[in-house]
């Protein structure tokens, strides 16, 4: 077990402030428990201009970054962190593409989205952006604990 949990990942998910305000949190952490995906960090959390600057930093060239961090400003988001084998490229899948005009269906894009300006929810893309941004974003020790369905889930 000890082996097998070495290939663990853990991945920043957010819902962002559309998806508080149009209540899909319920809906979005059932998406990733019912997977098997364990949670590890959970809040609801407003953030001010300079901490959404800092998680966007990588996209402070773009045109639309402005916008952006109004959108992620303008109400609570939920930071989450999820645990499990290859999470963040599945965490991603589960997501969708970030327009959810090219999101298939059965993606929470694909299914709550429209406009890529209000997509709903953010997933790290990397096991690297994943440590930064739990880093940032739960810079208090997470709760640490092991799920009793462990040998359910993993084989
Ligand atoms: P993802 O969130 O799928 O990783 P990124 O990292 O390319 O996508 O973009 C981060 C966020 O920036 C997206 N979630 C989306 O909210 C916003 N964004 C990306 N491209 C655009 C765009 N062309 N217009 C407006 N917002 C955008």
């Amino acid at each position: 077990q000890t082996r097998k949990e070495e290939k663990m990942e853990q991945t920043f998910i957010m819902i962002k402030p559309d998806g508080v305000q149009r209540g899909l949190v319920g809906e979005i952490i059932g998406r990733f428990e019912k997977k098997g995906f364990y949670l590890k960090g959970l809040k609801l959390i407003s953030v001010d201009r300079s901490f959404a600057e800092k998680h966007y930093a990588d996209l402070s060239a773009k045109p639309f970054f402005n916008g952006l961090v109004e959108y992620i400003i303008s109400g609570p988001v939920v930071a989450m962190i999820w645990e499990g084998k290859n999470v963040v490229t599945t965490g991603r899948k589960i997501i969708g593409a970030t327009n959810p005009a090219e999101s298939a269906p059965g993606t929470i894009r694909g299914d709550f989205g429209i406009d890529i300006g209000r997509n709903v929810i953010h997933g790290s893309d990397s096991v690297e952006s994943a440590r930064k941004e739990i880093a940032l974003w739960f810079p208090e020790c997470p709760v640490n604990w092991q799920s009793s369905l462990h040998p359910w889930i993993y084989e």
